[in-house]
């Protein structure tokens, strides 16, 4: 199981040592959130954001790309780093040429889903992508509530990982509980905000915590 920060909700008045404080208590990598105020309705984290990550640790760092037309703006996130980056299908034309376009930067390709598209909608990408991850919540915001009506969606894209060897990713929502159940549904990695992390005390911890509970399920 892969445990993701997100970062957006961090404390940016002491950016440099959440980050250590997160690494040390054993993420595996960084989830940066990065909206445009148009294919979400907020605005958060940029470039500028996730240099400042990328210098506080040797970890990955991901850009989830809300934004409208990823495609003309990946290279502001090739360049500032990011080592997996997320677009999504629902943003604009030319999805695959994104895609290919990430893979031939040397980076990873992920493909975020929201809540309302069909596995349908992005199974013919599928071989173009390296992390598949399913939206749980409408995005834009942290602390929503869980969509259960995208379970049976989890379950297919588990089911079609088995074919494309993807790495499959949730995002919003992600209690103590979602993550035992979307575990055990084939799901790998989780992005951890408020429902699981942030204002949960201390970190390591916490992800103590959610590692046992898989232990002791599995
Ligand atoms: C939402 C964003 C997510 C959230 C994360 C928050 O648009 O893509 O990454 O930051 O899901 O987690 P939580 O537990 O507060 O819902
Ligand atoms: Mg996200």
């Amino acid at each position: 199981m892969e445990l993701y920060p997100s970062m957006m909700c961090a404390d940016f008045g002491n950016l440099a040592n959440e980050v250590h404080a997160l690494d040390a208590a054993g993420v595996d990598a960084f989830h940066c959130d990065i909206m445009d105020g148009v294919f979400v309705p907020n605005v958060t984290m940029g470039t500028n954001d996730i240099r400042a990550i990328k210098a506080a640790t040797e970890k990955p760092v991901d850009a989830h790309l809300m934004i409208i037309d990823p495609l003309s703006k990946l290279d502001l996130f090739i360049d500032a780093g990011a080592d997996i980056i997320y677009i999504h299908p629902e943003a604009g034309n030319f999805a695959a040429k994104a895609l290919l376009a990430i893979r031939a930067a040397g980076r990873k390709a992920g493909l975020a889903v929201n809540p309302e598209t069909p596995v349908s909608a992005v199974e013919d990408l599928l071989p173009l992508v390296d992390y598949l991850m399913v939206m749980t919540v409408s995005p834009g915001f942290a602390g929503q509530a869980f969509l259960d009506f995208t379970l049976p969606k989890i379950a297919r894209f588990a089911e079609l990982k088995q074919r494309f060897g993807y790495t499959l990713v949730i995002d919003g929502a992600c209690s103590p509980e979602r993550i035992s159940q979307l575990t055990e549904l084939g799901a790998d990695a989780f992005v951890l905000g408020t429902s699981a992390l942030f204002g949960k005390g201390d970190y390591a911890q916490s992800l103590a915590r959610l590692r046992e509970r898989q232990l002791i399920a599995a």
